[in-house]
This record gives structure tokens, sequence and C-alpha cells, in this order.
């Protein structure tokens, strides 16, 4: 049986990416032994800045656990992450020589499945031959290609890397088969298997001292009352099953999938907490109902662009802004069973005279206050508005709910009664104290 005492949180991205997950990963870390990625892959950027004056560092991660940055703390990969071991490998490098202890505190599932070379030429040759309206706009790092061969159950996984003549014979086989639909399909160039060989093997000499039974070890940590905090990647928009299919990433990104991709039962999952920004953002194609104008100056849409500093973290592509959309929250917070939000981002909004919460749309001449599924419908979605005073004064770095302005304090009221979820968190700024906690 866990320890009672263990109460672990999943930590989800609400929204379609990019809701400052990673810093709340690593403010929460404060409280945890453990941190586990459960999803997705080096598609995900997780931004931290810790430390303050010349002191202070930021850390891009794609693929280590958020909680690397704190000493002590042990990460998990689990089986569910695909993961391309020459970046994860790279990854750990530039962490180490920037004087963070990694590899002796980081457990990978043998389970995984590896992106390859030929994961990678068939997402970036698929996306080169999709017509401009149809791009899904991947981040091109071959997280779909190697989904579809871990369900086509033709997947390389972790553990066949120390087994080089399996793998091998493995490798040839699904090789042909994707190097085959490269050139026939794609109009693009076959990949070497000689060279993709040898890199695997040299990168499994590495990776071996990391490779644990992460659901036994996860679960033994939580049997001790260890706490832990799973980390989500991307968001529940972009969920394969629940986002605005097609225009979604491979993997399932919602809080359910904390238990299938590390291999503990759901029970071990205490919490839901759902990071959602202030306001909207979507990087690559795909509906987006409540999408503002983010290129002329002076609009509230080039403020949350220019303000908020949205940029991809691993493709560097503007990501598109909006408003809130309470609509699609709902749908998020039934589909991960969100106990609490919180709210980030809250001071991109500072000085924006009106703003507008988009609270249902008009589908087919029918008002609607879920967003619907797929993205066939939300691209017919007419958002309906409310519109709500702004405040003018900064909120940035505020620490106490007292210290924010009235219209502020309303505003974050109004999200709350309109996705059903209490606000339990407010961040304020990018660092570990710009944090309102609400009691
Ligand atoms: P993929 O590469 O197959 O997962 O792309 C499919 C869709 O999923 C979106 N996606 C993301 N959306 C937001 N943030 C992500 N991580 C990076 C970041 C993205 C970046 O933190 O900024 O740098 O561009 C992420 N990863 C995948 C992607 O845009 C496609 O719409
Ligand atoms: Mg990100």
């Amino acid at each position: 049986m866990a320890n009672k005492a263990a109460k672990n949180v999943v930590v989800i991205g609400t929204q379609w990416g990019d809701e400052g997950k990673g810093k709340i990963v690593d403010w929460l870390t404060d409280h945890a032994q453990g941190v586990v990625r459960f999803q997705g892959g080096h598609n995900a950027g997780h931004t931290l800045v810790v430390g303050q004056g010349d002191a202070q560092r930021v850390y891009k991660l794609n693929l280590v656990p958020s909680g690397i940055v704190r000493a002590g703390v042990n990460c998990y990969i689990g089986n569910g992450v695909v993961l391309d071991a020459g970046h994860l490998l790279k990854e750990i490098a530039a962490l180490e020589k920037d004087g963070l202890e990694v590899s002796n505190r980081l457990k990978v599932s043998p389970g995984c499945p590896l992106i390859m070379s030929h994961h990678v030429a068939v997402d970036v040759a698929r996306e080169a031959k999709r017509s401009a309206e149809k791009k899904i706009g991947t981040t091109g790092k071959g997280i779909g290609p190697t989904y579809e061969d871990k369900v086509a159950r033709r997947a390389l996984r972790v553990y066949d890397l120390f087994y080089p003549e399996r793998f091998s014979e493995k490798l040839r086989e699904v090789m042909d088969y994707h190097n085959f639909v490269l050139t026939n399909y794609l109009d693009a160039k076959p990949v070497d298997f000689n060279q993709q060989f040898d890199a695997s093997m040299q990168q499994a000499i590495s990776l071996k001292p990391m490779i644990a039974d992460v659901s036994a070890e996860i679960y033994a940590a939580n049997a001790k009352g260890e706490n832990l905090l799973f980390e989500g990647a991307q968001g529940t928009l972009l969920d394969i099953d629940h986002g605005t299919y097609p225009y979604v990433t491979s993997s399932n990104c919602i809080a359910g999938q904390a238990s299938a991709g590390t291999g503990v039962g759901a029970n071990m999952l205490h919490y839901v907490l759902g990071i959602t920004k202030a306001y909207t953002t979507r990087v690559g194609g795909g509906p987006f109902p409540s999408e503002l104008d983010i290129e002329t100056q002076g609009l509230p849409g080039y403020q949350m662009s220019n303000k908020g500093q949205e940029i991809g973290t691993v493709t560097k592509r503007k990501r598109r802004c909006g408003w809130f959309d309470a609509a699609a929250l709902r749908r998020s917070a039934m589909i991960n069973g969100l106990t609490g939000l919180c709210i980030t981002k809250l001071d991109v909004l500072d000085g924006i005279k009106e703003l507008n919460i988009c609270t249902g749309y008009e589908l087919d001449g029918k008002k609607i206050d879920l967003l619907p599924i797929g993205a066939d419908d939300v691209a017919g979605c007419k958002p309906i508005y409310e519109t709500v005073p702004g405040w003018s004064e900064t909120t940035f770095g505020v620490k106490t709910w007292d210290g924010l302005p009235k219209n502020a304090q309303n505003y974050l009221k109004r999200l709350e009664a309109l996705c059903g979820v209490p606000i339990a968190i407010v961040s304020t700024g990018p660092e570990r104290d710009e944090t309102i906690v609400i009691e």
C-alpha cells in the first residue's frame, strides 16, 4: 500500500501548452522528492528562472524533468515519453556544464519508445507535403511517427539498445519500412542504417546507468512517504483524443496519462493542478476561436505576444494569442478532473482597458458553452464574449491577493466562476517567489 502521507500532484497544461508549467513544477518541488515526466518528448520547452541579479540562471528544459534544478530531487522519465536518446544526452551534458548534478538523479524507463532519424525525416517530410491550411505545424522532432510506431507495435524501445543483435535486426526492418515511405510517398531522401545503428550503440553506453524500472521506483519512493510531481508537457487541447484533432500532438496530455505513462495506479494521483494562462496561446496550426491579431501595435493581441514574449521555446515560432476561453477551460476541467487552477502571466494583461472573456460559442446557429470535439466543429465556433474592465496598475511580482488591483481580483474571480474550478495559485512573474497562494 502506498503511504497515505504522500501527496502527489499532477501538473497539467489546461490550454494549448506553454501555460508556464515549468515554473510551477519548480516552485512545487520545494515540497517534493521526485518529479516525473509521463508523455511527449523533446517537443516540450519548459523555461525556469532561478535566482536574482547576477546569480540569476535561466534553464530551458525539453526532456529532463523540471525538478532537476533543485538539489537532491530525483527525476524520472516514464514509459509514456518518446525518447530521443541523443537529445537527452546533449541536454544532460549542457545542464551538467552549468553545474547541476543530473545523471545520478535521473532515471529513465526501459519502456520508452526511441525517436530515431527516420522518425524525424518522416515528420519533416510529411509537414512539407501538406498544403498550407492542412499543416499541423509540428515541432519537427519526430514525435508523431514515433508514437505511430509504438501503437503499430514496431517501435524500438530503450531496453532494445542493450541487445545489439536484436536491435540491429529490428532497426533494419523498421528502417526499410520508413525508407520505403520516405522515398515512395514523401518525395524525401532515405535515412542511413549504419549511422543510426552506430549512434544508438554509442548512446546506449551513456544511458545504461540511468535505466531503471520507473514504475517500481516511484511506487517504492511513494511508499516511503516521498511526494511526487507528475509534470505534464504540451496541453489538454493538444491531447491526441480530446484535443482539436487532427491539430494535436500525438500523446495523451491529460492527467490520467500520468498513470499510464509511468505505470502507477490512478489512486496515486491525489491533486490535479491545472496551469492556465490568463489569456490563450497556441503554436502551430489548427482552430483557435478567441484568436486575436498579434501584429498590429496597440491592440491587445500585440501586447500579449510582445509583453508575454510568446515565442516557441523549441522552434522559436511566434505563438498565436487570444482572449481567455472559459468554454475551452470547462472542457479541460472536466477531462482532467482539475482540483485547482494556477493562473499564470496575469501581468501581461496589465494596462488593457477592457478584457474579453470567451464564455461560449455560436455553432451552426446554436449557443454552446463547452468546446466541441474535433477541429472541424471548433473551427466553426464563433466566440461569445463577456467584457470586463481591466486595470492600469502593474501586477508583476505581486506576492499577495490583497496586493492585486481590485479589477484584477474581479477578473480572476470571474474566470474561476466560469470554469467551475477554484484558483489555488496565481503566478505573477517567472521567479519562484513571484507567486500568490490562495488559502
Ligand atoms: P508535435 O511536434 O507533433 O508534438 O506537434 C504537434 C502539435 O503540438 C504542438 N506542440 C506544442 N505546442 C506548444 N508548446 C510546445 N512546446 C514548444 C514550446 C513548442 C515550440 O514550449 O514552445 O517551441 O514551438 C509544443 N510541442 C508541440 C505543435 O505546435 C503542433 O501544433
Ligand atoms: Mg513550452
